[in-house]
């Protein structure tokens, strides 16, 4: 999807116009995919724009960093702060916000230990990621023929930006097949999640969706979409669930900060009732819930001014 430029970028503790945010192409992380990153929206709400749960996705950030023995210049506070300040700078009612930290421009080789560490934080105006119709029609997945890399290979608790080679191998798979996105298994051949999205399936009357163990980031809208489903008074649990669990689904969606809450209309061919009367209900409170529209989530909404 096109990105629409807004005026500033925040890099390294100050802005700086929007076509001057360059790095150099011997940038260390452009080569070994050792980078961290977040996907985080604001919303537009009666207090003006809004993050949705920005400090966990800056503490997410941190944790990813951490995984890999990435030493972050900022702590999360400053970071929600300079979130923030680009948001008002760009003066969107809304919009997508990506930061980034990456081993910059000066060393070269696979010893990350001396390399130094930049950080960026970008916004720009961004629509549904898995296209306008995913709530309403629902998308198509394809079991992927990649494997979810796992633990031992490359951590999917890190955000990292090379873990998202696996995911980008799936997905132009599955678009070139004919298909909006692609769900992955992992070795053991569970479902781990979508390329960009965690997984609900419905199965008996309750939600299952796969775990970190399996594979799949912890997602913050997997877990704003696991309180908002509880106190809507369904079942909801992480759990393992296998291809066949999601052919015989009776109802199932995707979420994540880009994909918000997208149902989904079958996987391989199979149908899966579109969209069901649960995904309908919940898809409705997040979209309030991230609006700052319900007193009870209001602690997940964080105003940037
Ligand atoms: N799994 C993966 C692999 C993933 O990338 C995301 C977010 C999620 C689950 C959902 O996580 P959360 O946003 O915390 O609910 N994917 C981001 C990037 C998509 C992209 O770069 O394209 C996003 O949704 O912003």
């Amino acid at each position: 999807m096109p990105i629409t430029p807004t005026t500033k970028i925040w890099m390294n503790g100050e802005l700086v116009d929007w076509d001057a945010a360059n790095i150099h192409v011997l940038t260390h992380s452009l080569h070994y995919g050792m980078g961290v990153f977040e996907g985080v929206r604001a919303y537009e709400t009666a207090q003006g724009p809004a993050v949705f749960r920005l400090t966990e996705h800056m503490e997410r950030l941190h944790n990813s960093a951490r995984i890999l023995m990435m030493d972050l210049p900022y702590t999360v506070d400053e970071l929600v702060e300079a979130t923030k300040l680009v948001v008002r700078e760009s003066g969107l009612p809304s919009c997508y916000i990506r930061p980034i930290a990456y081993y910059g421009y000066g060393e070269m080789g696979l010893n990350t230990l001396p390399c130094t560490v930049d950080v960026a934080i970008a916004c720009w105006p961004w629509g549904a990621y898995l296209g306008d119709e995913a709530l309403t029609k629902g998308v198509k997945l394809k079991t992927s023929s990649w494997t979810r890399h796992d633990h031992n290979t490359m951590p999917p608790a890190s955000k990292t930006t090379g873990n998202y080679v696996n995911s980008s191998l799936a997905k132009v798979e599955a678009l070139k097949a004919g298909y909006d996105e692609a769900i992955m298994l992992n070795r053991q051949g569970m479902v781990s999640e979508c390329t960009g999205e965690n997984v609900f399936v419905a199965r008996k009357g309750r939600f299952l969706t796969p775990p970190l163990a399996a594979g799949a980031l912890e997602g913050i809208t997997q877990d704003s979409v696991m309180t908002i489903a509880k106190d809507l008074g369904f079942e909801c649990v992480l759990s393992e669930l296998t291809r066949s669990d999601v052919y015989i689904a009776e109802e199932m969606f995707l979420c994540g900060t880009a994909a918000e809450v997208s149902a989904v209309n079958s996987l391989d061919d199979r149908p899966i009732p579109c969209p069901g009367p649960m995904t309908t209900a919940i898809a409705e409170q997040y979209h309030r819930a991230v609006r700052g529209e319900i007193d009870r989530y209001k602690d997940w909404v964080e105003h940037v001014s």
